[in-house]
């Protein structure tokens, strides 16, 4: 167990939104135990921003109170701090942590980076995030990692580490770009095998790890686990379709509401995969209670990044933990218990390949089904044989995949 540290958040109100309200306190709260810090404590206010404080001098001065009353390790913003916000902040708490939403999401992000491409893209946002804040200078400092080397003539400390951050940020870059190119070459050896593509994409959280190890073909399985951001290296696996054909299904890192900007730059590349995949599955928690918050912030998400003309299928994930009306714009499924995944593939598949041939051999005493499906497929071969007919039938998958379930059934 990790020792818990205590934190107040300061909550800056911009309007009169509760909805707003809860939910981001609830999603601060729910970020920060991701983090080791357990919230004691909420102080919110409405005001434009203090530019010193964020939060108006006599709402501050009330935090300062209960934070030198003790027990508090550190104080969270709601919103990204300028360099002036952060030193005027830090002056104040003097020797208490100061965070904003932004620090929270990079740590979090730095503690999950695994592979070598997420390290440099977190580092790389880490670093642009502190450069700007080197003018003002304080404890974000030792938090946030920056490098010191060695001073040439007449440099100042401070002006040795603003050029050392310069430089890494330099190289980081150049590095990105080299992963990038991998991935392009990547990228177009799978379009060479004309595999198709399917991306998952969604809130972090939703299920979507949890559904590419359910729906892939192999038992390689990927870290699924109830913690925000499990997921941010980009990874690839084979599902069978239907009709035995294979699309590649990609699970990439989760979105967030107001994911920082340098996050977002950062991430660049792994985003950008996106633009590569014939489908979107945008996989959503059925169950939560902020569905339609969560959505809304994909949804701009996709937009920002210029995939509003994507070809996308909406994933309403947890329908195990579900009951209620079901949305009628999507497929609901249970990554967990499997439920309707057949379904969903079958969904796959008709939006990959609109329609497809399939051969069956249908009992006598079962063509009286086959009639009921006349209307939605085309019978472009029958071959009658001692123990039925051999059928080659031509239609939309899902419509065959209902049909071969109905002749399965009640044999
Ligand atoms: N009850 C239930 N839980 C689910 C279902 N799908 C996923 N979960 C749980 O939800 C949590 C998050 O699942 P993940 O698959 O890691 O979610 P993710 O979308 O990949 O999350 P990030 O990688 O953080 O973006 C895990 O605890 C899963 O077990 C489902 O259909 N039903
Ligand atoms: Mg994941």
């Amino acid at each position: 167990m990790v020792a818990l540290k205590k934190g107040v958040i300061c909550y800056l109100r911009l309007d009169e939104d509760e909805a707003e309200l809860a939910y981001d306190l609830a999603e601060l709260g729910e970020l920060l135990t991701n983090i080791d810090v357990e919230t004691s404590e909420t102080f919110v206010q409405q005001r434009a921003p203090d530019l010193n404080y964020l939060l108006g001098e006599g709402k501050i001065l009330e935090v300062k109170e209960r934070v030198d009353d003790g027990g508090i390790d550190a104080v969270v913003f709601n919103r990204e701090l300028s360099p002036r916000q952060v030193k005027a902040l830090e002056d104040l708490f003097d020797g208490v942590e100061v965070w904003d939403r932004t620090q929270v999401i990079l740590e979090i992000f730095s503690r999950r980076a695994l592979s070598r491409e997420g390290k440099i893209q977190v580092r790389l946002a880490r670093l642009s995030y502190l450069y700007p804040r080197l003018f003002g200078l304080g404890g974000v400092l030792s938090r946030l990692g920056g490098g010191i080397g060695t001073r040439g003539p007449g440099e100042t400390k401070l002006e040795v580490l603003r050029r050392n951050t310069r430089e890494q940020i330099h190289d980081l870059k150049k590095e990105l770009a080299a992963v990038r190119a991998n991935r392009a070459f990547l990228r177009r050896q799978r379009e060479e095998e004309g595999i198709p593509t399917v991306s998952l994409v969604g809130y972090t959280n939703a299920g979507k790890s949890t559904l590419l190890n359910a729906l892939a073909a192999g038992d390689q399985k990927v870290l699924a686990q109830d913690r925000l951001f499990a997921t941010l290296d980009p990874v690839s696996r084979r599902v069978r379709l239907p009709s035995a054909r294979y699309a590649l299904l990609t699970d990439t890192v989760g979105f967030i509401k107001e994911l920082p900007p340098k996050l977002k730059e950062a991430f660049g590349a792994t985003l950008e995969e996106l633009h590569a995949a014939h489908l979107l599955l945008h996989v959503i928690d059925l169950a939560g209670p902020y569905l339609e918050k969560q959505v809304g912030a994909v949804e701009t998400l996709l937009a920002e990044l210029g995939l509003e003309g994507k070809p996308l299928l909406k994933v309403y994930n947890k329908l195990d933990l579900y009951r209620g009306f079901l949305p009628e714009d999507g497929v609901a499924v249970s990554a967990l218990t499997g439920a309707n995944l057949d379904y969903l593939l079958a969904c796959v598949e008709e939006a990959l390949f609109p329609e497809y041939e399939a051969v069956l051999l249908v009992p006598f005493d079962r063509l009286g089904v086959v009639n009921r499906f006349r209307e939605r497929l085309r019978v472009l071969g029958e071959e009658y044989l001692p123990e039925g007919v051999r059928l080659t039938v031509r239609g939309r998958p899902a419509d065959l995949q209902n049909l071969k379930a109905k002749l399965g059934a009640n044999k």
